[in-house]
């Protein structure tokens, strides 16, 4: 029986390979989704012979592996996987606090702590024991990519340090009692994404806005222009000696 990782995420997959390949581990399978993403075209894949429908192929799954590691497989895994084999998610989020789609917009938004998080799964979307979580640290002049990208370094460094535990299954893990959980999806972030220009907002909110909804390139936040084209909207931060 092998382990299996499961990954739609470039950077995760490369971080992940190499912790693998740093403990001269090789009893391990990387596959992604069948979901199309850019990680397709990446060198080591090559096309569908190595695209998991985690529905579909759940038998399969159960036949050939002991343990899957999710290191953000964008699908839902079913009850009856996660119920027969040991099934862990690396979470872009400090669990339960941040569960759900892309953790750091809504914690900046809602000014809410952020990290990272590696749990056994249950029947319920990014829940379930904590083997291991972290928080990072999050400043006023930060978007949305400075803070992932710290969660990224989190989220590995996180794995690094408990692959041995991990692998053999002989972590202890955490159950957190009196921690809000807060979860959102896509469609929250859909929502949030269109921009009332009449809606009255303090500094404070418009700015954490649009630090939220900076991310590189992607045109998240947009406003409809009396033409009735979206105009998109990032904003860029200079911290004095920064
Ligand atoms: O792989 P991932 O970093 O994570 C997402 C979810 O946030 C996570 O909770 C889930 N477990 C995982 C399976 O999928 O997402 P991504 O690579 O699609 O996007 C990375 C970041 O880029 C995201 O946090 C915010 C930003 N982004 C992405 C898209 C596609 C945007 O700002 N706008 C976008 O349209």
């Amino acid at each position: 029986m092998k382990t299996l990782v499961l990954t739609d995420n470039v950077i995760i997959y490369e971080g992940l390979k190499k912790i693998f390949d740093d403990y001269n581990y090789d009893h391990v399978d990387f596959a992604h989704s069948h979901i199309k993403s850019d990680i397709w075209s990446h060198e080591d894949f090559r096309g569908f012979d190595k695209a998991i429908n985690v529905k579909q192929d759940q038998e399969f799954l159960i036949n050939n592996y002991n343990l899957i590691i999710s290191g953000h497989c964008k699908q839902f895994f079913p009850k009856k996987l996660v119920n027969q084999i040991r099934c862990i998610n690396i979470h872009p989020g400090y669990n339960p606090i941040n569960r759900g789609w892309y953790p750091q917009v809504f914690a900046i938004v809602n000014d809410l702590p952020i990290g990272a998080t590696i749990h056994e799964m249950d029947e319920k979307l990014d829940h379930g024991p904590i083997i291991t979580r972290a928080m990072i640290e999050k400043h006023e002049e930060d978007t949305s990519l400075e803070i992932y990208t710290r969660v990224i370094n989190e989220e590995l460094k996180l794995f690094k340090e408990n692959f041995k535990e991990i692998i053999s299954n002989t972590y202890k893990t955490i159950t957190i009692a009196g921690e809000n959980s807060h979860f959102f999806d896509k469609e929250d972030f859909k929502n949030l994404s269109e921009i009332d220009l009449d809606k009255k907002v303090s500094f404070r909110e418009a700015l954490d806005f649009l630090r939220a909804m900076t991310h590189g390139d992607y045109k998240n936040a947009y406003f409809i222009d009396k033409k009735g084209d979206k105009v998109f909207v990032s904003i860029k931060l200079n911290k004095e000696n920064g």
